[in-house]
């Protein structure tokens, strides 16, 4: 094989077929010994739009393999989880792993390239861990960090049209690893070294979390202001340099409620508004799981009686199918540990079936529920039709239209 590819997930897989589908060899490595058979069989383990028919020509024509050990090759990416340890140390464990895998392996000229997000510092430190075990190369590889920033949902698209920026810890580094990405992204590469590139990946989802928790204070300050913050957020928008976001039930994902802590924890003293955003953030799905408390309550002292509630969605994000990290999936969970006997229907069109949760279907729900919770602003949930004397809580805004 000419490139190495460590990590076969959201990332690695997408990224692994585009390469193969460029006709160069790529030797996909994977601990996880299902993942592995998964695509050698021409099958994907995710969810993600057209990458089912990236893998499976990719791998029908030999031009991608996959094992659960790496071999030698010409180019390595790294492109393995790097988890939050107890929402205070990233852990770079999984990035030292495969870097300790593939060191033996390592020749003069060949290309190792970071694509993990990272603490600031990582490339260097992994650059220092290889020439301690590999001395004699001791500055004759080229060593890079290069961040993806693709949208779930939407992968296949952003691989090969987004921009991206390439740090190398050397000139000659940026350099190769930018001619690598030049063969199969159509995107603009940015050159710049590994430290910044580092940073920037955490920036930009940090800025997206700094912007959100700001439309979330607004929907707390409106909501007591007696204010609809959508309409308030789509009028301030008219102002030429105004672009406020969508306030939600909280943030969720892999990425952006996470990486900003990457920042908070090598910079605490100095990133003030990030790390207040994160709280914001997180504080916004609890007020949620309270405000349904509290309808609950106002619901009873009305009526009498115990009321029916429809938690509709519990994705992180509209229109996908993925629970993991998932405010909305949090405040169901939360809203049922303070259940008291009312009965509760709990909607995601995404999904057929739940271990937990067993699921309704939206319109049975809307239709039979007393309390009608908006979590996900699911396509579904535009426009449906709900009975005036019903109870709306809209936290995603899709009763605005
Ligand atoms: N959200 C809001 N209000 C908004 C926009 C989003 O509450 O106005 C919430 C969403 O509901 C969700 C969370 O934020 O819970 C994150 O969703 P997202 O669509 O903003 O982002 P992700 O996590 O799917 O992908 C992000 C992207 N980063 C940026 O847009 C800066 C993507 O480009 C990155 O590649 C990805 O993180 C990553 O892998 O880092």
């Amino acid at each position: 094989p000419e490139v190495i590819m460590i990590g076969l997930g959201y990332i690695g897989l997408p990224t692994a077929a585009l390469i193969a589908q460029n006709k160069t060899y790529v030797h996909g490595v994977d601990v996880n010994p299902l993942v592995v058979e998964t695509i050698n069989a021409g099958k994907i383990h995710i969810v993600e739009p057209e990458l089912d028919e990236a893998v499976s020509e990719a791998v029908s024509q030999g031009y991608l393999k996959a094992d659960t050990k790496p071999v030698a090759a010409d180019t390595y990416l790294i492109v393995v989880p790097t988890p939050f340890k107890d929402k205070n140390e990233p852990d770079i464990s999984f990035v030292e792993s495969a870097t300790r895998a593939i060191i033996p392996l390592l020749k003069k000229g060949d290309l190792y390239i970071i694509e993990s997000t990272s603490p600031v510092g990582t490339t260097e430190k992994m650059m220092k861990l290889i020439y301690e075990e590999r001395p004699e190369l001791k500055n004759k590889l080229n060593i890079a960090y290069c961040p993806e920033r693709v949208l779930p949902g939407n992968v296949m698209h952003e691989l090969v049209h987004n921009d991206r920026v390439i740090g190398g810890i050397d000139q000659k580094s940026t350099e190769k690893a930018a001619a690598f990405y030049s063969q199969f992204i159509k995107g603009a590469l940015h050159k710049t070294n590994a430290r910044t590139a580092e940073m920037c990946k955490l920036v930009e989802n940090s800025s997206r979390d700094v912007q959100i928790a700001f439309a979330n204070e607004l929907s707390l300050i409106c909501d007591k202001a007696g204010i609809n913050v959508w309409e308030l957020i789509e009028l301030a928008n008219k102002h030429p340099r105004v672009n406020i976001l969508q306030p939600g039930c909280g943030v969720g994902g892999h990425c952006i409620a996470v990486d900003p802590y990457f920042i908070v924890a090598d910079y605490p003293m100095e990133s003030q508004i990030i790390g207040k955003a994160r709280e914001i953030n997180n504080y916004k799905s609890f007020w949620c799981a309270e405000k349904v408390q509290n309808a609950k309550l106002e619901f009873q002292l009305q009526h009498g009686r115990k009321p029916t509630i429809a938690l509709m969605g519990l994705a992180f994000k509209p229109n996908i199918d993925d629970l993991r990290e998932s405010p909305a999936k949090y405040i169901v969970q939360k809203v049922l540990q303070n259940a008291n006997n009312e009965e509760y229907y709990i909607v995601e069109p995404n999904i057929d079936s739940h271990k937990v949760f067993k699921l309704t279907n939206y319109q049975d729900a809307v239709n039979n529920a007393d309390i009608i919770v908006f979590l996900v602003a699911h396509k579904e949930f535009h426009n449906v039709k709900i009975l005036e004397s019903k109870m709306i809580l809209d936290f995603c805004g899709v009763t605005n239209e």
